[in-house]
């Protein structure tokens, strides 16, 4: 399969597939500045960005399992169509499900492009009895990395969901990390019995686990480096929600596939769909995302 997937999706210089972690097929998309990323079509999960200056954006678990029907740790999850727990498989099916790929290219503006679709199954109707096509457009550009998701209803009946880029920052020191862009906010706590609270400091630093939906946070957040002096700009598109989370400590330990200190090297800044789920008439579409930027600060 990958072979025929190799020979349909080759772009020199632009796109190629390859058989990447656990035999998974994946595309690696190549910038004209020397950035890159990687797509896995299980999950259409991003899990590599690498900008023009080599450096690696997204944080990947050293213990991350790829294997049919597991989460990828770390990179892009796309959280589809519920975030967290409830009815379905938290955060979803669309992360552990093998999404096709329908195109690579490069944009008039000279991103290089891969698009992706994922539509109803015998499996997912069995969960969310629902006919819909999801597509993700992923574009990699000088210094950014655009993420556009839409959703389609196919089926003769309104739905509603939830929808999450479930983003992976890689950070070198935690703390030396901050995130700016939500002073004012209000936002549940995952950890104090999702009590809503109101965020009061311009930049959110992490001194144990953290958890937190902000609700209709500002378009612009920013994922701050001081180390580095860098900042990760997110721009997001249509997806008014924020999530904030570190697993710190004991959480890390927990988790079978993230290292005990790889808290130490990631924090999660998630866009978002969560407090008023999308509802889709028949036909209706929606269109949603993130551009990430980086830039030295
Ligand atoms: O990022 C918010 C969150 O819902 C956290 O509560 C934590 O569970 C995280 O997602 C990771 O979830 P996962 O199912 O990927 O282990």
């Amino acid at each position: 399969m990958i072979s025929e997937l190799q020979e349909r999706f080759y772009l020199a210089g632009t796109a190629s597939v390859f058989e990447g972690a656990g035999g998974l097929p994946a595309v690696q998309l190549q910038g004209t500045d020397g950035s890159s990323a990687v797509v896995y079509l299980h999950g259409g999960h991003v899990t590599s960005w690498v900008d023009s200056s080599g450096h690696q954006n997204l944080f990947l678990s050293e213990q991350a399992v790829f294997q049919p029907g597991k989460a990828i740790r770390g990179g892009i999850p796309i959280c589809f169509p519920q975030f967290g727990a409830g009815p379905l498989p938290q955060h979803g099916f669309a992360r552990t499900t093998d999404w096709q790929l329908d195109h690579v290219g490069r944009t008039h503006d000279g991103d290089a492009e891969v698009l992706l679709s994922l539509t109803e199954s015998p499996q997912s109707l069995a969960l969310w009895p629902h006919r819909f096509r999801a597509e993700l457009r992923v574009c990699l550009g000088a210094r950014a990395l655009g993420l556009h998701l839409g959703v389609l209803n196919t089926d003769d009946q309104a739905f509603s969901f939830q929808v999450a880029l479930h983003t992976y920052f890689s950070v070198p020191d935690i703390s030396q990390a901050a995130v700016e862009g939500l002073r004012g906010v209000a936002f549940v706590d995952s950890l104090r019995d999702d009590q809503r609270f109101v965020e009061d400091r311009d930049e959110i630093e992490f001194q144990a686990e953290t958890d937190r939906i902000y609700a209709s946070a500002p378009d612009r957040l920013g994922v701050v480096d001081r180390a580095a002096g860098r900042v990760v700009s997110i721009d997001k598109l249509n997806m008014p929600d924020a999530v904030v989370w570190n697993p710190w400590v004991e959480k890390a330990k927990r988790m079978e596939d993230f290292g005990d200190t790889e808290y130490l090297r990631m924090v999660c800044v998630e866009t978002a769909v969560i407090e008023n789920p999308i509802e889709l008439e028949s036909g209706g579409r929606y269109q949603g995302g993130a551009v990430l930027t980086v830039s030295s600060r």
